[in-house]
């Protein structure tokens, strides 16, 4: 039963169905299977559309139509989440936002999830955000971790951006940095004086919480 769900919720996506999609995370939630293996089915499938486009056997329809799918059945997976961990203390307050020039959503709410059920209290700043925003943003909810999720190669040096930002208003000691997503590795994290580094979005959950330890 939980290998036909995972890989139902896996063909929803490669064949752009949503309703498939959204039937398959809900049989995930009623037979208790574990969210993030859900989550990671949904990430494999939108890796392989991913990788489609970018040998050019798939077009921009297909990447939004799979995107679209996807975001269909995340929120149900999402829901489940939320219910199992909702911890009580908060462990700390995170600022988290896709940089300048960046529209994708799906890993950086993925990551907000994750640290929200976690216990971490998460203001999400959406898609989009500039630099000021950011600053701006540090200045009103005085977070301990500056999260920032990039996806595309010409818009990871945003982060750079912001952090040379942080260090000329004199906000860089305030808040630890940590950076993601898919055009950002732990080489290019550590090149831009990010505290902290992860590959997914369980990994961003250890790395916060040893960034505020
Ligand atoms: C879905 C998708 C889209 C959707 C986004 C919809 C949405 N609402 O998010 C749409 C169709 C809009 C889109 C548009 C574009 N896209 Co696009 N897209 C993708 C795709 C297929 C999946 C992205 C995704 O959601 N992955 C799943 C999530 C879960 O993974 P993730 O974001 O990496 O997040 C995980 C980790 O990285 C980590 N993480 C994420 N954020 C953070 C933050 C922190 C702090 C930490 C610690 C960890 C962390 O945790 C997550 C969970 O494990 C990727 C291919 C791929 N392999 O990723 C291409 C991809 C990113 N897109 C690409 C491109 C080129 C584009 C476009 C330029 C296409 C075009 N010609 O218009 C536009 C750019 C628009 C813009 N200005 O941003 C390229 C980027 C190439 C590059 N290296 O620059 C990719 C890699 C496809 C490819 N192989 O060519 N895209």
């Amino acid at each position: 039963m939980k290998a036909e769900i995972l890989s139902g919720l896996k063909d929803a996506i490669l064949n752009y169905e949503s309703a498939e999609a959204v039937k398959y995370a809900t049989l995930a939630v009623e037979q208790n299977i574990d969210p993030i293996e859900a989550m990671e089915a949904m990430v494999e499938a939108i890796k392989v559309i991913g990788d489609g486009f970018q040998t050019g056997d798939l077009f921009l329809p297909e990447l939004v139509g799979a995107a679209d799918v996807m975001q269909k059945a995340t929120p149900i997976i999402e829901q489940s989440i939320r219910k199992q961990g909702m911890k009580r203390q908060t462990l700390g307050v995170v600022l988290i936002g896709t940089v300048f020039g960046d529209i994708h959503t799906i890993g950086k709410s993925m990551v907000t999830t994750l640290l929200s059920a976690e216990g971490f209290t998460v203001h999400d700043l959406g898609i989009n955000v500039p630099s000021d925003d950011f600053l701006k943003a540090i200045d009103q909810y005085k977070p301990d971790i500056l999260a920032m999720s990039a996806l595309l190669t010409t818009t990871a040096p945003e982060t750079t951006k912001v952090i040379a930002a942080l260090e000329k208003t004199g906000k860089r000691e305030q808040v630890k940095v940590m950076v993601g997503g898919g055009a950002i590795s732990e080489d290019f994290a550590n090149f831009v004086g990010a505290d902290g580094y992860a590959p997914t979005a369980p990994g961003a959950v250890n790395v916060a919480k040893k960034l505020i330890s």
